[in-house]
């Protein structure tokens, strides 16, 4: 398709480029009103599903390609085999719809090149390869349209393992040796304009660009003009060029976090349900709904949006666990979504102890994750709201006053549910903002007589704001997001000697390296935290020993060394056992 075709828009419908300026703003505000989205990551990857040659490969299974360095001519027989008879786009709309999401980002081509939609510019594509035969895009669009869901699409501009395009690393097939330049106007360009002109107006709503390794300030210049000539204004997240204060599209995308200061522009946390993006047989780990729904609340209460992934299996389905987090989120949202759409971020400039806030108009919403004492919730708000209502349970007595200059909120002596729970505040006029409230200090830890000391969850006082305490009556610290955040513990120590240190901790299978540093009383043991099974499978692992002196307050840390994907870990307790004598000598 040369340029002057697609300048004369072959739909020949009212293209994006039609639309005044007006018309165009009110094309992002819908964005920033949507909230929450769904991301879908599908393609032939999904067939194998993160297997190749009778080993299982962990992480992204839409990377396989690369991670086993399959060959393109070996990697196309799993298009042979890639025949989603079930694919049934409005079983995947209603899903979305259900569980409150406003748009979709589908990948219309990954990085292993393959289109899911029919391409003049590569036969590497679902019509051509695939014994399914036809388009997949178009079907979804369609039912996004009919159920007023907007439809974005990811687009892999720059990394093509399969059509000459740019690969992260080692090369490994001869098709990889190409010219970009050469890829970005025989593939990317073209394949770029057959999305923005097949499925007519206002079709994608968002283009997702991705990994722009090679994409110069030239290049990227150059597909933005193939962009802009035929839907000007085109909303574009951050990921089209190397250079991003030239490029830097709408809105921002942090991936697989939540950011722990709000950015100052649009923002985007995209975020998978499991450990992958694409289908993995083997990944277990998939995040509860009630944690997709507190992540949900951090973003929206920092004005941003949350796109969760689904990677759907090669039939067509989506896995059983996404559903089921779905319908749960879902649910939820029935009950508290007036507090997720068309709200921005909450007045606080700091974190809160028990939760996230966001606010519409007049209404504010403070969405409570941890239940206070005895049903007392501090707002560092120096006004009073007009009512008060819990949004679960409508009818609850809810009461508030001032007191020493906080909002007092009485509540339910214990929470209603597992889930975040929102309080709806309507105030008369913009309530003036207090100061934080401290978080009261735990006392310190006396060792009982044994000399064993159980560092627990409940116990700790948390440092940094990406930390928290889950679990309800099973506590564990989790949604551990960044290095800056850790529990203390101060024991008061009477025994001096050695110790055997334990740790009580949940993370998905396949992990491994040091995660950790446990520092006791001015020693330190790293600690690897591999795999237990899921977050919510808890284990009983080995830290090493240390030597302490009784102190008044020994400080007792877990300080993270990384942050993996999803989060640190869940951590249930720190176990210390005094050895017997001689018994840890060596081990020190
Ligand atoms: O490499 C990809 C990955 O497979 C996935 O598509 C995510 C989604 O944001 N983006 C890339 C890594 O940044």
């Amino acid at each position: 398709m040369s340029a002057e075709q697609v300048m004369s828009n072959p739909t020949g419908s009212d293209s994006y480029a039609n639309k005044t300026n007006v018309e165009r703003d009110a094309g992002v505000e819908w964005w920033r009103d949507a909230r929450f989205g769904m991301f879908i990551h599908w393609g032939v990857y999904a067939v194998p599903a993160g297997e190749y040659g009778g080993k299982v490969f962990t992480g992204a299974s839409e990377w396989l390609m690369h991670q086993a360095k399959i060959p393109a001519s070996e990697y196309r027989h799993f298009a042979e085999a890639f025949n989603p008879v079930a694919y049934d786009p409005e079983t995947w709309v209603r899903a979305a719809v259900d569980a409150g999401m406003k748009y979709l980002v589908i990948t219309a081509k990954h990085h292993d090149g393959f289109a899911l939609f029919p391409s003049k510019a590569s036969t590497w594509n679902v019509a051509e390869a695939t014994p399914y035969g036809r388009d997949l895009l178009g079907p979804l669009v369609d039912a996004c349209r009919r159920a007023g869901l907007r439809i974005g699409f990811y687009y892999s501009q720059a990394q093509d393992w399969f059509n000459g395009g740019s690969v992260f690393g080692e090369k490994w097939d001869p098709v990889q040796e190409n010219d970009f330049d050469a890829y970005l106007d025989r593939v990317a360009i073209p394949q770029i304009r057959e999305l923005l002109t097949t499925y007519g107006p206002d079709i994608p709503a968002v283009l997702w660009w991705d990994t722009p390794s090679d994409m110069t300030p030239d290049r990227a210049a150059r597909v933005d003009a193939a962009v802009q000539a035929v839907a000007p204004g085109m909303l574009q997240n951050d990921r089209l060029g190397l250079i991003r204060e030239q490029h830097p599209g709408h809105f921002d995308t942090p991936e697989q976090r939540i950011p722990a200061n709000r950015p100052g522009r649009a923002w985007e946390t995209c975020m998978t349900t499991n450990e992958s993006w694409g289908f993995c047989a083997s990944d277990n780990a998939w995040k509860p709904a009630a944690l997709l729904i507190r992540q949900l609340c951090e973003v929206v209460s920092q004005g941003g949006n949350y796109l969760l992934n689904i990677g759907p299996r090669a039939d067509g389905t989506f896995p059983e666990p996404s559903l089921a987090a779905l319908r749960e989120v879902g649910d939820w949202m029935r009950v508290n979504g007036e507090a997720v759409h068309g709200t921005s971020a909450g007045p606080f400039p700091y974190r809160l102890p028990w939760g996230f806030a966001s606010r519409r108009d007049r209404m504010m919403y403070l969405m409570i994750d941890e239940w206070p004492v005895g049903g007392l919730l501090e707002v560092p708000l120096l006004d009073l709201p007009e009512t008060a209502q819990l949004l679960s349970d409508p009818e609850a007595p809810v009461g508030f006053r001032i007191v020493d200059n906080v909002l007092r909120i009485t509540l339910p002596a214990s929470a209603p549910g597992a889930a975040v729970c929102v309080v709806a505040l309507r105030f008369a006029a913009e309530p003036r903002i207090g100061n934080i409230p401290s978080r009261p200090r735990p006392p310190v830890i006396p060792q009982p007589a044994d000399g064993s000391l159980a560092l627990r969850a409940a116990d700790a006082e948390i440092i940094g704001d990406h930390l928290s305490l889950l679990g309800g009556e099973d506590p564990f610290l989790g949604c551990w997001s960044s290095v800056d955040s850790h529990p203390l513990w101060r024991v008061s120590l009477h025994r001096a000697g050695t110790y055997r240190v334990e740790v009580i901790y949940a993370v998905p299978a396949h992990r491994e390296g040091t995660v950790a540093e446990i520092r006791i009383g001015g020693q330190s043991l790293p600690f690897a935290a591999t795999g237990t099974g899921g977050w919510g499978e808890f284990c009983r692992a080995p830290a090493g020993v240390v030597s302490l002196e009784p102190g008044e307050e020994v400080e007792m840390r877990v300080i993270p060394a990384c942050v993996p994907v999803g989060a640190v870990m869940n951590l249930r307790a720190v176990l210390l056992t005094p050895c017997a004598s001689n018994e840890c000598k060596e081990e020190i």
